[in-house]
């Protein structure tokens, strides 16, 4: 067995340095601040440099109070630009996946990203950041189901990097309030038993699903931008006598977001 391998047996993760392209981190980046800066543009008038971090910011959260909902939905598009899922699908990753001991690995979930800061959130809500949990709760995969996770800014604690309770991988299955994403463990944590993980950009976190981990606390007035990708194993014996359980749904609006749309006429000069 390899010593990554070991490492992720014993530990339920490996951070890894310097592993991904910055340009590639880079351009993940780029794609989602330029779908925010246009509706920026539409919401605020404003047109802030996708380049100079906290005017940039500062228009986000200004976006964020004015329009909550394009905010929203514009947060959930940046989940889905060719950069990010080219990504999640590149030969690196596969190929680490089967270092840590994926044989077959297959996409468990669409790759993700996370915008958390303070500024974010609703009220006091705590929806910018997730409780200790254990992700195979929402994925419900093979057992070696697999997380990576990196920011696309540098991050530390300062940031809110992720925490993670090494070895807790192997305690099994912990109770939790709900399986979504907002459900945390309802076990007590000891706080002291976290570690704080530290990254530059291109460096990645690989954890198992069943590894506890939390989001760490961004008191800086930034955001912090980060990416997940999920993976299960085909090979994995519970997963083929499970039937390939697929626990995360997709599905459409029942209504039409925009009532009364399109026209014939907007139709008509689409295809003009
Ligand atoms: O990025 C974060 O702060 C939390 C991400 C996380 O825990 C997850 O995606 O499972």
């Amino acid at each position: 067995m390899s010593t990554l391998q070991e490492q992720f047996n014993n530990d339920g993760y490996v951070l890894l340095r310097d592993f991904l392209d910055k340009d590639v981190v880079n351009n993940i980046y780029t794609d989602a601040r330029k779908i925010f800066a246009t509706q920026i543009k539409h919401v605020t008038g404003k047109t802030p440099d996708i380049d100079n971090r906290d005017e940039f910011e500062n228009a986000m959260f200004e976006f964020f109070e004015k329009d909550f909902n394009a905010f929203v939905n514009t947060g959930k598009t940046v989940q889905h630009t060719f950069s990010l899922h080219k990504l999640g699908l590149d030969p690196k990753i596969e190929d680490i996946l089967k270092q840590v001991g994926l044989s077959s690995p297959i996409i468990g979930a669409r790759a993700a990203m996370q915008f958390n800061s303070r500024f974010l959130s609703k009220d006091g809500s705590k929806h910018w950041k997730l409780d200790a949990h254990q992700d195979w709760r929402t994925g419900q995969g093979s057992l070696d189901s697999t997380v990576i996770w990196f920011p696309m800014v540098d991050a530390g604690a300062d940031i809110g990097a992720l925490q993670v309770i090494p070895g807790s991988h192997k305690i099994g299955l912990q109770e939790s309030t709900t399986s979504g994403y907002q459900g945390g463990i309802t076990s007590s944590l000891k706080e002291e038993d976290f570690v704080q993980t530290e990254f530059k950009v291109g460096d990645i976190l690989v954890f198992s699903a069943f590894l506890i981990h939390q989001s760490g606390n961004n008191i800086t007035n930034n955001i912090r931008w980060s990416v997940q990708l999920r993976y299960n194993n085909l090979d994995e014996p519970t997963f083929i006598e499970r039937g390939y359980p697929m626990a995360y749904i997709y599905k459409p609006e029942t209504e039409l977001v925009t009532p009364n749309f399109p026209s014939v006429e907007q139709l008509k000069e689409v295809f003009s």
